[in-house]
């Protein structure tokens, strides 16, 4: 009798707080607990996108109704060389996404790192006229674009183009191009594909000042009427920051310039950023040391209680834009090969993810977000 009153006790327990049950937290899917309100999406590496892994396959279906391909459709492993695409880790993302009904995302078009330097030189070694690289941008769209369209819905056309204070950042592209190269890339992508989502992407755009930037980007597109439907604010933070406010901020802002906003690379670095960067910039890397890699043995309860509160904060926040954001998309399916092991600092073991190195879920951090959910 008492071991019926005590289970009856535990189960108005468990029911009152929603999901507070291993059982719940294993039998719902995070597409499933935000459908209706935003896709949850997934950034693939190559051999999630062909299969190699089985498991982690399962686990993408299972979990998640969007993808981003991680690097392979990066100007650098598409189109190597002036004559050469490579198009086979791209046709296996895109595959892969077909087959499990995933709203695709493409990333990126243009994009200052990992863009060959053939691409600004003509073949005498010289830099390109404007004109030249307008067409060569052209071209590189319409054959990208053009290759996966009605297929691909949602491209990230320009990417990080900003400087932290707001102004553009003075890559080859600004160089070459000038102020409207945006404009010119949004208006390529639009005519290769019509029906296409197309989006600005960019990292830190809590910060006011670099988010005036972006607002500037939206304004100035839409003055020439190319369309823009979101801004994804990438969302590579960390337990420290940045504050729930900033983010808000962040969504009102755009939203009041008349567009959406998609978080597009969302993870939590639980490792200490002192001597690092807080910077999502590629180009960042700082000397390893012991103390800035303190959970090579496993992530301690007390910290993975930290991220999980982190993430439910945010994902509260999500749940009340629900309206104007479209996609909330993790940058990796688990801690095993976030890019975050070797960024800022190479061979650190990082916990970014709500899925484990073994692909078991963080039961804290999946249960957090989940009660975001209801
Ligand atoms: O996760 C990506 C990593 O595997 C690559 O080495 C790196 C350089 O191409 O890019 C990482 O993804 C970046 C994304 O494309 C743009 N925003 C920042 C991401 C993390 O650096």
């Amino acid at each position: 009798m008492k071991l019926i009153k005590r289970s009856i006790f535990l189960w108005s327990f468990f029911m009152a707080c929603g999901f507070t049950n291993a059982q719940d937290v294993k039998d719902t899917s995070f597409k499933d607990a935000f459908k209706g309100k935003f896709y949850i999406g997934v950034a693939l590496n190559r051999w999630q996108s062909n299969g190699s892994n089985p498991e982690e396959q399962k686990l993408i279906k299972a979990e998640f109704n969007s993808i981003s391909p991680e690097n392979d459709m990066k100007w650098e492993n598409i189109h190597p060389s002036k004559d050469t695409y490579n198009f086979e880790h791209a046709d296996a993302y895109v595959k892969t996404g077909k087959q499990m009904d995933m709203f695709i995302i493409g990333h990126t078009l243009l994009w200052h790192s990992q863009t060959p330097d053939w691409v600004f030189k003509d073949d005498q070694g010289n830099l390109l006229t404007r004109d030249a690289l307008l067409k060569r941008l052209e071209d590189h769209i319409n054959t990208v674009v053009g290759r996966y369209k009605g297929v691909i819905k949602g491209w990230d056309v320009v990417n990080e183009a900003l400087n932290e204070d707001g102004t553009l950042r003075k890559s080859k592209w600004y160089n070459i191009l000038g102020d409207d190269y945006i404009v010119k890339a949004f208006e390529y992508a639009h005519a290769a594909d019509p029906d296409a989502e197309l989006y600005y992407n960019d990292y830190n755009l809590y910060k006011k000042e670099k988010r005036a930037g972006a607002v500037k980007i939206v304004n100035q597109l839409k003055a020439k009427g190319v369309p823009i439907k979101a801004v994804g604010e990438q969302g590579h933070y960390s337990l420290t920051g940045p504050a729930i406010s900033e983010v808000e901020s962040t969504l009102q802002d755009f939203i009041k310039a008349g567009v959406n906003v998609n978080i597009t690379e969302l993870d939590i670095s639980v490792l200490p950023d002192k001597g690092a960067s807080t910077t999502a910039d590629v180009s960042n890397n700082a000397a390893y040391k012991k103390e800035l890699d303190p959970y090579t043995d496993g992530l301690p309860k007390d910290i993975e209680k930290k991220l999980a509160d982190s993430y439910q904060s945010l994902f509260k926040l999500f749940m009340k834009y629900e309206n104007k954001i479209d996609r909330v998309t993790f940058w990796g399916l688990s801690d095993r090969n976030t890019w975050l092991n070797n960024w800022p600092i190479r061979g650190r073991t990082n916990y970014p993810l709500p899925f484990n190195r073994d692909l078991s879920a963080k039961t804290q951090v999946k249960e957090a977000i989940l009660k975001a959910a209801k």
